[in-house]
């Protein structure tokens, strides 16, 4: 299943607004054949293991990261190859949720099938965190991405230091951002750093992610490279006033949403089909999120560095009591990355 796990992440960024499957048959001790979901629309991560294994299926174990489908979608449903194939066993990481596609393990059983689930079943529902979240949530899934000093700050006292984490974090960024269905900043992170919040440094994303300004009083400068670019990258504003500082940001095809809150800002990018955000901050965003109890994944990269006196905290704003709520966090994983240190927080239903 771990292996199923390595396969599923090929299609890491081509996949959405499908999951990433993986899937490994098993005969006699050894794998007989592989497969993963390469690309949206593409054939399931199961079929194509059966395929690549062929006549040496039969008798075997199906190992994939996910409940093997029953229905007829862009393609024939997997239950239908898994017992044309003449694997004896099924054992699959996670239920499938959704409607249309669930059932295949019943399906399976009444064919004479046995079919497992629950190996791995936590790290595959990582993998597909905002597909699972999507069929009980209203809005999209949020991880809130923060580079952090050793002191806990975003930024030093004049601000005059932009980078803090390696050059391999960085490309770990561009690699995260591929996955997402859009990236988000709030307007003080787009004057201060003016951002391009694109996907460079790795292989480009089957589509790319939609830019987001959490910018409520309207302050993105017509100036700002997510506006003069907004035509090649489509960059939205989720702003509470509207008036006639609009014309020079849509006139550059900037679309504006009128939102209230954050939380109706978040619903209205779930109604445009916006399964998952990241939100790259600045400190009043990110602590604005968590106050507010919209974030699922807290992933901090940690510089070797300090900031001192006069820095930008990471979280400005955010009161003692919703901290104390927050409580110790169960840490999803952690892991060095050059010099820094990576960590993803579970924040959600917190
Ligand atoms: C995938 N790839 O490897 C598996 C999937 O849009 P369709 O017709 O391709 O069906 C998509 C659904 O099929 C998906 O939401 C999931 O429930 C199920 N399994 N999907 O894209 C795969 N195994
Ligand atoms: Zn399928």
């Amino acid at each position: 299943m771990r292996r199923a796990l390595e396969l599923a992440r090929k299609g890491w960024g081509n996949t959405a607004p499908n999951p990433m499957v993986g899937a490994a048959v098993v005969s006699g001790g050894v794998v007989v054949g592989e497969g993963w979901h390469v690309q949206y629309g593409g054939p399931h991560a199961e079929t194509v293991a059966l395929e690549a294994a062929g006549h040496a299926a039969r008798g075997g174990t199906l190992y994939v990261t996910l409940e093997p489908c029953a229905h007829r979608g862009q393609t024939p449903p997997c239950t239908e190859a898994i017992l044309a194939s003449g694997v004896a066993r099924v054992v699959a990481a996670v239920r499938d949720p959704t409607p249309p596609a669930r059932g295949g393990a019943e399906l399976l059983r009444a064919q004479g099938i046995e079919v497992q689930f629950g190996v791995e079943a936590d790290e595959a529902i990582e993998l597909n965190a905002p597909f699972f979240h999507a069929v009980r949530s209203t809005r999209p899934w949020v991880v809130l991405k923060l580079a952090v000093s050793i002191d806990g700050a975003i930024g030093s006292k004049t601000r005059e230091q932009r980078w803090l984490t390696g050059e391999d974090s960085r490309r770990e960024v561009h690699h995260m951002r591929a996955n997402f269905d859009a990236i988000a900043v709030g307007a003080g992170t787009v004057l201060s750093d003016d951002p391009e919040l694109t996907v460079r440094l790795v292989d480009a994303p089957r589509r790319a992610p939609l830019r987001v300004i959490f910018d409520r009083e309207l302050r993105t400068p017509a100036t700002a490279k997510v506006v003069r670019t907004a035509r090649q990258v489509p960059t939205l504003i989720m702003a509470s006033v509207v008036g006639a500082q609009l014309e020079p940001l849509r006139s550059q095809g900037v679309e504006i949403i009128p939102s209230k809150t954050h939380a109706d800002a978040l619903e209205k990018l779930r109604a445009r089909s916006i399964r998952s955000v990241l939100v790259e901050g600045g400190a009043g965003l990110a602590a604005q999120l968590l106050e507010q109890k919209l974030v699922d994944r807290l992933v901090i990269f940690q510089a070797p560095l300090l900031l001192g006196d006069g820095s930008l905290a990471a979280f400005g704003g955010l009161t003692a009591a919703r901290a104390r709520e927050l409580g110790n966090l169960r840490i999803v994983s952690r892991r060095n990355i050059g010099d820094d240190v990576v960590t993803t927080y579970d924040v959600s239903r917190r």
